[in-house]
C-alpha cells in the first residue's frame, strides 16, 4: 500500500441532505478515525429515499469526468469504498475506476446497497442486482445485509435462516470474488431485536460471529455506518474480528443514544453523540469463532 501520512479512501456513495445515510455518515466516521475521505458522489438527494417526496439529481454523467480529473492529478487511494449507486450504468464506471486505480495492496470494499428487510430499495430493480454481482466480483471485502445477500445469491429472504445456511451463503458469496464476506442483520430466531454479524475470511478459512442487542427500532444509515467503521478499522490494521467488534459496538452505542429520545427513527442514529467513541481503544470484545 502506498504511504500517505493520512490513509486515503475514495468513497463512492450518494449525498443525502437529510437523514444521516451514505456520505453524511461515511465522511464523519472515517474522518474521526483519522482517514481522509475523497467523495465521488453518485447522486445528490434532498433526503435519503425513506422520506416521501425527496428530490434527486443523478450524477451518472458527471462521474467519468470527475474520475478523469483525479487521473490527471495522479491520485492514489489506500482504499476504494462503494455504497449506494444511483443507476445501473454507474456500475461499469465504478468497475473501471477500480481497475484503473487499483494496486495490489489496496483495499476494495463494496457495500452492495440494494435493500433491507427482504425488500429492494424503491429506486432499484432486478437489473441492479445483476450489475451489483459484477461489482462484488472485484471486491476484497463485501458487507451485504441478509436481504442483499439473498438478492445476490438469488435466494429467498427468510428470518428463519440458520447459521449453517448463512455459512454456506458466505462461501457462495466469496466464490464470486471477495476474500472477506461480512453478512449483517442475521436474525436471532429467539429474540426479534437481536441480530448478528457473520463473517468469513477466506485467507484462513475462519468464520466469526458478533451478536448485537439492538433495540426495537429501525434506523436508516446503520448499514453505511457499520461498513464505514469496518473500512476505518481495517485501514488502521485491526484484525477482522476486532474490526467487526468495533463496528457492532459503535452501532449499538448509536442506537442506544438515540432510542431514549423517541424521535423519528428515519432521521438515523444520533451519530454526533457517539463519534468520539471511535477514538477509544476496544474495551470489551465479544466476537466468537464459529466451527
Ligand atoms: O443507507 C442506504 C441508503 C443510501 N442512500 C440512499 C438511501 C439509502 C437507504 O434507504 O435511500 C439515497
Amino acid at each position: 500500500m502506498k504511504y500517505y501520512s493520512i490513509p486515503r479512501v475514495a468513497a463512492i456513495h450518494d449525498l443525502s441532505g437529510f437523514g444521516r445515510a451514505s456520505l453524511t455518515v461515511v465522511i464523519p466516521i472515517l474522518s474521526s478515525m483519522g482517514i481522509q475521505v475523497c467523495p465521488l458522489p453518485t447522486a445528490v438527494l434532498s433526503s435519503h429515499s425513506a422520506f416521501n417526496g425527496f428530490h434527486k439529481r443523478d450524477l451518472t454523467a458527471d462521474l467519468q469526468p470527475m474520475i478523469n480529473h483525479w487521473k490527471s492529478m495522479n491520485l492514489g487511494f489506500n482504499a476504494i469504498y462503494s455504497g449506494y449507486l444511483a443507476a445501473t450504468e454507474q456500475v461499469d464506471i465504478v468497475k473501471k475506476f477500480i481497475s484503473d486505480f487499483s494496486d495490489t495492496e489496496q483495499l476494495v470494499v463494496v457495500d452492495p446497497v440494494l435493500g433491507d428487510n427482504g425488500k429492494l430499495y424503491s429506486a432499484f430493480d432486478k437489473k441492479m442486482i445483476d450489475k451489483m454481482r459484477e461489482l462484488v466480483s472485484m471486491a476484497d471485502v463485501i458487507t451485504p445485509n441478509l436481504t442483499e445477500a439473498a438478492f445476490l445469491l438469488n435466494e429467498d429472504y427468510s428470518k428463519e435462516i440458520d447459521i449453517s445456511t448463512i455459512k454456506e451463503w458466505a462461501v457462495r458469496l466469496s466464490d464470486m470474488g471477495p476474500n472477506k464476506v461480512i453478512i449483517t442483520s442475521v436474525p436471532d430466531k429467539e429474540k426479534q431485536t437481536n441480530t448478528s454479524v457473520v463473517a468469513l475470511n477466506i485467507d484462513d478459512n475462519r468464520y466469526w460471529k458478533v451478536g448485537c442487542n439492538y433495540l426495537p427500532a429501525n434506523y436508516p444509515g446503520t448499514g453505511d455506518a457499520f461498513a464505514s467503521v469496518m473500512v476505518g478499522a481495517l485501514l488502521q490494521g485491526d484484525s477482522l474480528p476486532i474490526a467487526l467488534d468495533r463496528a457492532v459496538q459503535f452501532i449499538s452505542l448509536g442506537v442506544r443514544a438515540t432510542f431514549g429520545h423517541g424521535y423519528n427513527p428515519a432521521e438515523g442514529i444520533l451519530l454526533e453523540k457517539v463519534l468520539p467513541s471511535l477514538n477509544a481503544p476496544v474495551q470489551i470484545s465479544s466476537y466468537q469463532l464459529l466451527d
